[in-house]
């Protein structure tokens, strides 16, 4: 039986009067699919349910932070015991540090970490540092990454950019944006000539290691070594934006995956076990250069912020347990593979990049290795696949250029009803 969602479309327009677009965030409006959002009531495990009374399986998890699921009994009992002390205090609290130590021993590239409220925060932290280190001012990008709504990055950025397709935002100035340089992923030769044409200028090259804001897209080999190598001839500093993929496809992240080292590292979403918190951290001599240090002026009232640094520690705790990861990759695989096997059945062709437990599903019968190939795939029917699922209980991101999230609260049932749906929804678009 079909869902209907008279109320979350009231609330919806309610929000509307008060809210730009009725939303916090603009992804959240629905404007990638032609749906209109749903209100949310609670979630719980890997459940998330509307206000119209809808049960949905979840596969944004709130766009990574919710590996664990919703309201995870041992996460919201670290909050409230946190909660019953006071909830900020705007000076250093013991829980700051045990965090940072736990994050240190997780990714060895981190000697000093410093923590902000949002993963915009740390990029741009991570950016600043990057500048103040050489002395340069270029950034170099990738084309279809997106590192967050920072002026200098919101050029040809992935995520809620693609969708609107404009290659920057309004009220960012053109001086902003001329220093950042865009490449397309997944392209050494391109790089070196960004090297070449800008000389001894380029701070640092940024990119997510694994891209995952413009649909999952993996690293070709040697990618991330080719740019390591570069960074280190170029003497610029390499960040890896591993705000998704941080905690999220191993523990250690992308760069323990991939054996690659980058001198900073920007982390968010799971680093705040669901509530706000994020990350920049890397070589000590340059988080060093960090205020009141250094020269490099940043700071937050809400930085490391006393229930955000328990849910965290609670839910790093958890993560760091034996066979998690194996856990979310046989979750992933066990998905994708369903999917696969689905969209054969209703002979639709799909491609299905995957790593870990973070996945993405497009509706092309090629490889996709940048945002060129994301766009050149079919749009239309991932909004026709996105609209069908959710009338029947399952919620996946409403853009084509998200991923899709597995947790450790997803269950072989879960999943076997999943498929069982995509099949019946893949079926029926075909016919
Ligand atoms: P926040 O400022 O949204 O905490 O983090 C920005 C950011 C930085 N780097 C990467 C790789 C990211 O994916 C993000 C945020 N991701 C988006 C969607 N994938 C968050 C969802 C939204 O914008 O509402």
């Amino acid at each position: 039986m079909d869902y209907e969602f008279s109320k979350s479309h009231q609330a919806w327009l309610q929000a509307c009067r008060v809210l730009p677009g009725g939303v916090n965030s603009p992804v959240r409006a629905f404007g990638g699919v032609d749906e209109k959002p749903i209100v949310i009531a609670s979630g719980k495990g890997s459940r998330l349910f509307d206000i119209d009374g809808n049960e949905y399986i979840d596969y944004v998890g709130s766009w990574g932070p919710l590996i664990l699921g919703h309201a995870d009994p041992r996460i919201l009992a670290a909050i409230h015991s946190a909660a019953e002390k006071g909830t900020t205090f705007g000076a250093p609290t013991q829980a700051e540090t045990a965090l940072a130590e736990r994050i240190l021993q997780a990714i060895p590239s981190i000697q000093k970490i410093r923590m902000v409220s949002s993963g915009t925060e740390a990029v741009m932290t991570a950016i600043r540092l990057a500048r103040a280190h050489t002395g340069r001012d270029y950034i170099i990008k990738m084309i279809g990454c997106y590192h967050g709504h920072s002026d200098c990055l919101l050029v040809a950025a992935g995520s809620g950019l693609a969708e609107h397709s404009t290659p920057s935002s309004a009220g960012v100035p053109r001086a902003f944006s001329e220093k950042t340089i865009v490449v397309p992923y997944n392209d050494v030769p391109a790089i070196e000539q960004a090297f070449e044409d800008h000389h001894g200028r380029v701070a640092g090259v940024i990119l997510e290691p694994v891209a995952a804001n413009m649909g999952v897209v993996l690293p070709d080999a040697g990618y991330l070594k080719s740019i390591r190598s570069l960074c280190d001839y170029h003497n610029t500093v390499l960040i890896f934006d591993e705000v998704i993929t941080g905690f999220r496809i191993a523990y250690g992240g992308a760069q323990q995956i991939y054996g690659i080292t980058p001198d900073l590292t920007c982390l968010g979403k799971i680093i705040g076990g669901g509530l706000p918190a994020a990350a920049v951290g890397g070589k000590a001599t340059v988080m060093d250069l960090l205020s009141p240090l250094g020269p490099v002026y940043q700071a937050g009232t809400l930085s490391g912020n006393p229930l955000a640094m328990a849910a965290a520690i609670a839910t790093l705790d958890i993560l760091r347990e034996k066979g998690t990861y194996q856990i979310l990759d046989e979750n992933g695989k066990h998905l994708a593979d369903g999917i696969r096997d689905a969209a054969q059945k209703a002979r639709i062709p799909v491609t299905i990049n995957r790593i870990g437990s973070i996945l993405s599903v497009f509706f092309t019968d090629r490889s996709i290795h940048n945002f060129a190939d994301v766009q050149s795939t079919n749009i239309g029917l991932f909004k026709r696949m996105f609209s069908g699922l959710i009338r029947k209980g399952i919620y996946i991101a409403p853009s084509a250029y998200e991923a899709m999230f597995v947790s450790l609260a997803h269950t072989r049932q879960d999943i076997e009803k999943t498929v069982e749906i995509v099949y019946g929804v893949l079926d029926a678009i075909r016919r």
